[in-house]
């Protein structure tokens, strides 16, 4: 039988990774366009961690059910770590990528420092209600200008020097082995499988 896993975001963008790592592994992804009522969660953590834990915990206390959160986002160094917790709010939450990141290449386009890194924490609330958090960090830096049109949000101006070219240009799967997410996905599954690792 698959093991169902309700992951607590609406961002279609990580539910489709999440499905892309945890289907092979046997599990049926839920997420919270699955769930009838929605479910107001605040974000109010000053961390990426704190606001996974609220997440994690907030859908946990009403559907009681093991859930997956992922808070994440883009920190830049020149930006002294903005847009971070707030990257999905940035410049607004209606406001596209496009205009997003085309008003991120402005900011640097004089800058000596194109670092930046994107942080993933993830929170995982067991059937008993404890929560675990895991945390996954990807550096790179800000492309010159925009390209590729796969994954999603910053994507396309997050310049992957290993790959030689922005996540926005490679395919997912190829994103999921070095992604934040994948990164901090991979310590969970380690720890579900071996609570002992992590003690
Ligand atoms: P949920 O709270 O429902 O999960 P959200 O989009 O509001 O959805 P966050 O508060 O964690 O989630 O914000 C994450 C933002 O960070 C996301 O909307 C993107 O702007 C950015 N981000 C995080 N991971 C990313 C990735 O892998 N690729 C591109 N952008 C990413």
């Amino acid at each position: 039988m698959m093991k169902k896993m309700m992951i607590a975001t609406t961002n279609v963008g990580k539910i489709k990774e999440f499905k892309q790592m945890l289907e092979p592994l046997g599990y049926e992804v839920l997420s919270l366009l699955d769930v009838k009522e929605p479910i107001d969660i605040e974000e109010d953590g000053k961390t990426f961690a704190e606001n996974a834990r609220i997440k994690a915990k907030t859908v946990f206390d009403i559907l009681h059910m093991p859930v997956i959160s992922d808070d994440s986002g883009l920190s830049i160094n020149h930006l002294h770590g903005a847009p971070g917790v707030y990257s999905a709010r940035f410049l607004g939450k209606d406001t596209s990528y496009e205009y997003k990141n085309q008003y991120i290449l402005d900011e640097l386009k004089q800058a000596k420092d194109r670092r930046c890194q994107y942080v993933c924490a993830i929170a995982y609330a067991k059937e008993d209600g404890s929560i675990h958090v895991f945390e996954g960090v990807m550096e790179g830096t800000v492309a010159f200008q925009a390209a590729g049109h796969n994954g999603f949000g910053y994507d396309p101006i997050f310049f992957y020097e290993p790959f030689g070219r922005t996540l926005g240009e490679v395919e997912e799967e190829q994103k999921n082995k070095v992604s934040h997410r994948g990164l901090a996905l991979a310590k969970l599954l380690a720890y579900m499988e071996d609570p002992s690792c992590y003690m």
